[in-house]
């Protein structure tokens, strides 16, 4: 088997259609790290880990993924081959604390370049697909009601997303209220409409809130309170009938146990980079499985690349009972691959393979690299 010669990571701002606007920070460029890793061959394998707000999601920041993985991560890739992925995840666990978006990175492009090198997609390596196409929610995000509307329509119309996620965590959480009620009003009943505070609740406004959204029909809340306040979120869990979803506080496996020992959340978003790979994501799956709980496709606002890894994974899993978000590359501005992911019917279709199936273009991923040294 063809070894690892070489690896290249990329820090690269990307600029995305609208401003995307969350509790803690609105995006008008994302910020992507991408990792190459090429064989003796001359084939390559990447993977992606998109953040979001540099620091403001999450305690790693895209400046030092990239550090991470140059110094820390491709030592122990070099020269090794791809086919023992699992056992090369193993050490990475073992050797580098944390680091799970580096790590989800890492692993998508070794699956990448593996599945590549036998000719299989990566949904083969990990159980085969279960299904060829997931319904896919869009998030409105523009921070105004009535632009938010028109989004919906247009992509009701053009039968491209009927689940649409809000973004409620930023200003004046009883007028979000109503935003969303509006929203829900204008779209009819043939909509989802689910919500994402991003931790900016406390437990108070919640229960000031949650009747208003339960009696409007919202079917899920991702994050109302703080991830640390695990307690809170039981007694929410307890209290409404609406899905209370377990996000930022449901970030490693243990961490899903522990919420569903506890049933703190009545759903799960899973994330690849948020989980650290393809095959903690799986695991992370089986554990909320395994109390019941209801899962949910998550994303990190992903390019093609990092929605095929996603896509890839969730085919070979069970039902999605809120289906999934996997929207990131039609925010984008332009494409880092020469193929696209398809959105048709409220659906898109799983890339097929070799490998993640997508064709990375390199000069549009160094066109848009940031050129100032760290
Ligand atoms: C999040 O918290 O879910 C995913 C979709 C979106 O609009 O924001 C992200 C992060
Ligand atoms: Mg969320």
């Amino acid at each position: 088997m063809s070894r690892i010669q070489n690896a290249i990571v990329y820090l690269v701002d990307l600029p995305i259609v609208r401003p995307h606007q969350l509790s803690m920070h609105t995006i008008t460029t994302q910020t992507v790290v991408f990792i190459k890793l090429t064989d003796e061959e001359g084939e390559s394998g990447w993977g992606e880990a998109a953040t979001i707000g540099g620091a403001s999601y999450e305690e790693m920041t895209p400046e030092a993924i990239k550090i991470n993985l140059e110094q820390y991560f491709v030592p122990h890739l070099l020269r090794q081959d791809p086919s023992s992925y699992g056992k090369l995840m193993e050490t990475l666990h073992t050797r580098i604390k944390g680091n799970r978006f580096a790590k989800g990175a890492v692993e998508s492009a070794l699956l990448d370049l593996y599945g590549k090198q036998v000719g299989l997609p990566v949904y083969q390596l990990l159980g085969g697909k279960r299904q060829n196409t997931l319904q896919t929610a869009w998030t409105l995000a523009s921070g105004d009601t009535s632009k938010d509307i028109e989004e919906a329509q247009e992509f009701l119309y053009q039968k491209r997303h009927n689940i649409f996620k809000l973004k409620i965590g930023s200003g004046n959480p009883m007028e979000n209220v109503y935003h969303v009620l509006d929203i829900k009003k204008a779209l009819g009943d043939n909509v989802r409409i689910t919500v994402d505070v991003n931790q900016a609740w406390d437990e108070q406004i919640a229960n000031e809130c949650l009747p208003f959204l339960q009696d409007g029909g919202v079917a899920m809340v991702e994050q109302p309170l703080p991830d640390w306040n695990e307690e809170g979120m039981k007694r929410l869990t307890q209290k409404f009938s609406l899905s209370i979803m377990a996000d930022e506080s449901a970030r490693s496996i243990q961490d899903i146990f522990r919420i569903a020992k506890n049933h703190s959340a009545d759903s799960i978003s899973l994330k690849v980079p948020k989980h650290g790979g393809l095959m903690e994501t799986k695991k992370a799956a089986a554990i909320a499985e395994s109390a019941g709980l209801q899962l949910y496709g998550g994303t990190m606002i992903d390019t093609t690349l990092g929605t095929a890894a996603a896509a890839h994974i969730y085919a070979t899993m069970p039902t999605f009972a809120f289906d999934t978000e996997l929207f990131g590359p039609l925010l984008y501005q332009e494409q880092i691959s020469f193929n696209t992911i398809k959105y048709e019917n409220f659906q898109f279709r799983i890339p097929e393979g070799p490998g993640l199936g997508i064709e990375i273009d390199e000069n549009k991923i160094i066109h848009y690299s940031r050129k100032i040294h760290l």
